[in-house]
């Protein structure tokens, strides 16, 4: 396995010739997120977001010679602090611990949420409580190892800006868990920390004025909208399958388009099932020229290829071609570029369509 981290990279993929390397970052530490079941159609089936999706990526990375794979640094918990609440972070950290003592060795699940005229102004003391409280759906477990898994997800995301900071043209963050669902203070839709969040602030905090973040993921990203939701400095734009019909379901639609001095910095293309790249592309396209219109220092892109026609639990139909044209639509913005992985559950055809995406990128730019 090592060796193979020194792979050199090639002069062309897929046939297209490429004119210089992209960096990856990658830790097997997200094997430590490994749960038992999802429930998932009202049965307990065995998890979608599992370790082989990464492992699969990678895999690809290696085979075509994207470029040098690195592992990723310690950051710490203060870069995480600056997207997310403390009590949260703790929360997350000590969960497991509670809850093995309350219940075994299973998978941490929630059981019920408060909605509508229920109360959010007190955090339970038991596990169970916290649990409901710091979540927003139950497919989502937590286990033994998932604090290993999100804090190291996060610093493959950071360790990739640090990069691109330093003057990398394009980086690829190669998280696991993915992180586009979480917002400040609560997990969900597989996500714990959200990594494109926490990279685009270590961005700002390292001196970029303004950041764009592009999520193609096949689901709203509802975590980094809320975020930044308020704020002029970070630019998102999500294109994702219509919330009335798809989870997370209660956030996503036309009408979001920022709050305070963040009104106008938020866009959001919810699009019906079914549809193809003849509506992908033009969406896509608007997206790309209103990111331009902002000219972001930076472009952080949550890369989900969940949108694939093959996707066992979404229902685009994009295609493994597609996704070359989404990267050589992203190159026109002509931007250094962070992408950081997110959905995608077909496992057999996420690393050739994560891999196509990032060579059409690197080829356009
Ligand atoms: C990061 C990310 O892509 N998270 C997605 C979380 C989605 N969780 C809900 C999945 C519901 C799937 N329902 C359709 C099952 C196919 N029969
Ligand atoms: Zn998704």
């Amino acid at each position: 396995m090592p060796g193979e981290f020194l792979k050199p990279w090639y002069t062309s993929i897929y046939g297209m010739p490429i004119s210089k390397p992209m960096i990856t970052i990658y830790s097997q530490d997200h094997r430590y997120q490994d749960a038992q079941f999802e429930l998932i159609d009202g049965k307990l089936m065995p998890p979608y977001e599992k370790p082989s999706r990464a492992e699969m990526v990678l895999t690809q990375v290696l085979d075509v010679g994207l470029g040098t794979v690195l592992p990723p640094k310690d950051f710490g918990l203060k870069p995480i602090l600056r997207v997310h609440d403390p009590g949260f972070v703790t929360f997350l950290q000590m969960a497991w611990e509670e809850w093995v003592v309350a219940h075994g060795q299973y998978d941490a699940l929630p059981l019920n949420w408060a909605t509508r005229t229920m109360r959010h102004d007190r955090i339970p003391e038991s596990i169970d409580g916290k649990l409901s409280y710091y979540s927003f759906d139950a497919g989502t477990p937590i286990t033994s190892g998932t604090w290993r898994a999100i804090t190291s997800s996060a610093n493959v995301a950071l360790t990739g800006q640090e990069l691109v900071s330093r003057g990398e043209r394009s980086v690829f963050a190669l998280c696991r868990p993915p992180g586009h669902h979480a917002a400040r203070d609560f997990y969900g839709g597989y996500c714990f920390f959200n990594n494109a969040a926490i990279a685009a602030q270590a961005f700002r905090d390292a001196g970029a004025e303004r950041i764009a973040i592009l999520d193609v993921d096949y689901h709203h990203g509802n975590g980094t909208q809320t975020i930044f939701y308020d704020r002029a400095d970070v630019l998102f734009i999500s294109i994702h399958a219509h919330p009335n019909q798809e989870f997370p379901f209660f956030l996503g639609y036309e009408d979001e388009r920022g709050i305070g001095n963040g009104k106008g910095y938020n866009r959001n293309y919810p699009l019906g099932l079914g549809i193809d790249w003849r509506v992908y592309q033009e969406v896509l396209g608007d997206a790309t020229r209103c990111i331009q219109n902002y000219s972001p220092d930076v472009l952080v892109i949550s890369l989900g290829v969940d949108t694939f026609e093959h996707d066992p639990i979404s229902k685009f139909r994009l295609k493994t071609q597609d996704y070359q044209w989404i990267g050589e639509a992203i190159a026109t913005v002509d931007r250094p570029t962070l992408f950081v992985m997110e959905g995608g559950y077909a496992v057999e055809a996420i690393g050739v369509n994560v891999v196509k995406l990032l060579a059409g990128f690197e080829n356009a730019a």
